[in-house]
């Protein structure tokens, strides 16, 4: 493990979320002199400001979080706050070096790293490789966006085979030499556009995961995507497109096959969709990059059931199912759902304004649904793309928006609440917008 070189002695983390705890106790851990700094006010940082005093740590909140404290050698980002904010700009103007906390975590662990990155599946796949190399008697722990920090994880490295960190783009933002085992591309699609000027910007950062990969390394890659050219060992997956001298794993009738041989029928597992059989792909061929038998992996992978907020089904009423996607925050996200759908679809759609153009699913959606309900922020642009290839109503809420797709959807239908894009102009997040909806449902039954 790394411990800091002396010249880095008084460092400042800013984010006191869950990473920006985790890094700040890592530091302190090491005799490191660490202050917290957040913008918001510090009834708002709350329990993150009881446990660092427990620590020992210094906070500064609200507007004294913008100023850079004195000697400070190196700054530590969480994931969650922009480069360009006035907050980190205070820093780059005083010549104070910028981190994150993904490479903070990183040059502390004495494990090799399984990073999984991709729009959309990150959590779900981070999820089957835990549970495939625990099963496979290789022990690990999930940690990275999935939560808990990766830095929370590293003190017990030295303990486990491997750790699998879930990656977003943003903390690749600030890596320098985070070199995962084994690197795993699920997809790429428009998202974040509220962070980065355009889909390139977003692209350059997440395709950072292969930046300091040997040609010992592995990159576990979706072949419909066009990547530079990569130092690792290749496995591609598609559930999209016939096996192919380039691409290892692929969908034959509801059968992943690889290199044309059988492993693992979709029907065995607890997952369903194409998405879900890439999910499926990118576990197999993590475990197949670390020499596990097809044998090995497919009792823990058979076993996995999917989370919350993720096309989960919360009730049926009078003949009409009501899934629960809340997790989709992206178009691709809707589009997927919908697709794995043969059902007619009332969907509830809308939220915050991240950028979308919900026109690219126009064609989707007249042919798969019989009505849209439309929420939150963006409901008014939704609606102008769709109309008149579909039928669209307003809500005011998401209880009205349950109740008005209630009246709406017909026995044998099913209401889709997938909305696409994030839930903060009306939610604390996802999860809490996919409880309100549950809750909602289990009220009509
Ligand atoms: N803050 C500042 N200055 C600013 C902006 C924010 O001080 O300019 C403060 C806020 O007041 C707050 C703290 O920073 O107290 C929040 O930091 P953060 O947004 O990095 O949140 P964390 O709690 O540290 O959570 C982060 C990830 N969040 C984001 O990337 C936005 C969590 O992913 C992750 O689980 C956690 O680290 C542990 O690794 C969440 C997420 O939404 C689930 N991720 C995005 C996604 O999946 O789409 C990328």
């Amino acid at each position: 493990m790394n411990a800091l070189p002396a010249h880095f002695k008084k460092v400042s983390v800013l984010g006191a979320g869950e990473s920006g705890v985790a890094a700040a106790r890592l530091l302190a851990s090491e005799g490191v002199a660490v202050t917290v700094l957040d913008t918001a006010p510090l009834e708002n940082v709350g329990e993150r400001a009881r446990q660092l005093a427990e620590a020992g740590i210094p906070l500064c909140s609200g507007l004294a979080a913008l100023e850079v404290p004195a000697d400070t050698s190196l700054a530590v980002l969480s994931p969650g706050i922009d480069p360009v904010s006035p907050q980190v700009q205070a820093f780059v103007r005083a010549g104070v070096p910028l981190t994150g906390e993904l490479e903070t975590a990183f040059q502390r662990c004495a494990c090799p790293v399984v990073a999984i990155t991709g729009t959309n599946g990150k959590t779900t796949t981070t999820q089957l490789v835990e549970s495939l190399f625990n099963g496979a008697g290789f022990p690990t722990r999930a940690c990275g966006n999935i939560g808990p920090a990766f830095s929370s994880e590293v003190s017990n490295s030295r303990n486990l085979a491997l750790l699998t960190v879930e990656v977003s783009s943003f903390q690749l933002e600030t890596i320098q030499t985070f070199r995962p085992k084994i690197a795993v591309w699920l997809n790429f699609a428009p998202d974040h556009l509220d962070r980065y000027a355009s889909l390139q910007e977003y692209f350059r950062a997440k395709v950072r995961v292969f930046e300091n990969q040997s040609p010992e390394d592995w990159a576990v890659i979706n072949a419909r995507d066009t990547l530079p050219p990569l130092r690792a060992k290749v496995l591609r997956f598609s559930a999209y497109e016939p096996y192919s001298q380039e691409t290892d794993f692929t969908l034959k009738n509801g059968t992943i096959e690889f290199r044309g041989e059988p492993v693992l029928r979709l029907t065995e597992t607890r997952l369903r969709g194409s998405h879900n059989a890439e999910n499926l792909m990118a576990a197999l061929a993590c475990g197949h990059a670390w020499g596990l038998s097809w044998d090995a992996m497919r009792a823990s992978l058979c076993a996995y059931k999917a989370l919350p907020h993720r096309c989960e089904v919360v009730g049926t009423v009078a003949g009409v199912e009501y899934v629960n996607d809340s997790k989709a925050t992206n178009l691709d996200a809707v589009e997927k759902a919908l697709s794995s759908e043969t059902r007619r679809v009332v969907l509830i759609a809308g939220g915050k304004d991240k950028g979308f153009e919900f026109g690219a699913l126009t064609e989707l959606v007249a042919a798969r649904c019989r009505a849209a309900v439309l929420i939150g922020e963006m409901a008014g642009r939704i609606q102008k793309c769709w109309e008149p290839s579909l039928f669209c109503l307003r809500a005011g809420s998401l209880a009205e928006a349950v109740v008005l797709s209630q009246d709406v959807a017909e026995p044998g239908d099913l209401v889709l609440f997938s909305p696409g894009t994030s839930s903060f102009d009306m939610f604390k997040n996802y999860a809490d917008r996919g409880n309100q909806f549950r809750a909602l449902v289990q009220q009509l039954s």
